[in-house]
């Protein structure tokens, strides 16, 4: 009896010793393992911003076209920092001051006197898929507080994306620099609505300041965190466009990517004439989805017989549930609030 107890006490010894080592050592490997942790993926989940202004919901209603055939039109880069999803602030770069830039609007065959100013903190430049101009001279990148001008004429009607051009370009397009230009035919027909929508993906990290940033690793491998219209993610759905039910609405849609494909659908809704581009001669008919490549738009057209809400997505349903849904309320909205949460 006594022996076996010596044994058991030994035994005690022995691994009390050896916990001593342990906690000798452990924090020392803790600490490298943590380090090594630190370095390859930051974590800055609480860390909090500094106070920035809230994203203002984004006017998507088509603005006129002035009828003076010379449009002059002047961009401002500028660095924003926004919310682009409810408590997500990004550092933005824009043109003027909204992700996506102003939408403008000129009428088939006008002159365009356009003017770039950069007052960014990094090089931007301009590409305008409406013109027909050299690349190596007016989409040139410009430095901070250059100016850059030049003419072009709008030779095709239909919806076009505008956007910065400097590499990488995707990250410029991410990080908000893009926007639409409708250029207008005169034989339109004349419709009761015209909204513009404009989708677009974010790929963020936080970073140290509190703030999110473009990741271009995200970016690359194609991981949005949000699939958006008009720059914030489903902020129809709490301020819809609307419509009254018989009347004949226009969307002009525009993919700026820089990825996805857009599988653009009216939940409820068939588009009676679709036309690729926008241009008045691509017309289809009877549509109920459009594919929309990033760079590329579509103008759809539809009525809708009776009040109610209709949600409009990109039907590639791992987008929807990022911020991908907006509501077209038609007259009262039937009185009803669906639940729209396309997430799941
Ligand atoms: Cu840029």
């Amino acid at each position: 009896m006594k022996h076996r107890l010596f044994g058991w006490l030994v035994l005690a010894v022995l691994m009390i010793v050896m916990s001593g080592c342990a906690t000798l050592t452990a924090p020392v490997v803790s600490a490298q393992v943590a380090a090594q942790e630190t370095a390859q993926t930051p974590n800055y989940a609480d860390v909090t911003p500094p106070a920035y202004p809230l994203h203002q919901t984004y006017n998507p209603v088509l603005p006129p076209a002035t009828s003076n055939p010379v449009k002059e039109i002047t961009l401002r880069v500028k660095n924003v920092t926004t919310d682009i999803a409810p408590d997500v602030p990004v550092d933005l770069w824009l043109f003027e001051d909204t992700a996506p830039g102003p939408v403008l609007h000129v009428n088939l065959g006008d002159t365009v006197k356009f003017t770039l100013v950069n007052e960014g903190t990094l090089e931007h430049s301009i590409d305008f898929h409406a013109a027909q101009t050299p690349w190596n001279t007016n989409y040139v990148s410009i430095r901070p507080g250059e100016e850059l001008s030049f003419e072009w004429k709008a030779n095709y009607p239909g919806v076009f994306m505008y956007h910065c051009g400097t590499p990488p370009v995707g990250h410029h397009i991410a990080n908000g620099m893009y926007g639409a230009i409708i250029v207008s035919a005169p034989d339109l027909k004349p419709v009761d609505k015209e909204y513009v929508l404009v989708q677009s993906e974010f790929y963020v990290t936080k970073g140290k300041d509190g703030l999110y940033h473009t990741d271009g690793t995200k970016m690359n491998s194609v991981q949005p965190d949000y699939v958006v219209f008009n720059g914030y993610a489903n902020q129809y759905k709490d301020a819809p466009l609307t419509a009254e039910p018989g009347q004949h609405v226009r969307l002009w849609v525009l993919n700026a990517g820089p990825t996805t494909f857009s599988a653009f659908h009216v939940i409820g809704a068939v588009f009676d004439t679709a036309y690729a581009d926008g241009h008045p001669q691509n017309g289809q008919q009877g549509m109920q989805t459009v594919t929309i490549p990033p760079g590329g738009g579509y103008m759809v057209e539809l009525t809708f017989p009776d009040a109610g809400l209709y949600p409009f997505v990109t039907h590639s349903f791992a987008y929807t549930g990022k911020g991908a849904l907006g509501l077209i309320k038609v007259g009262d909205g039937g009185g009803a609030t669906a639940t729209t949460d396309m997430s799941h």
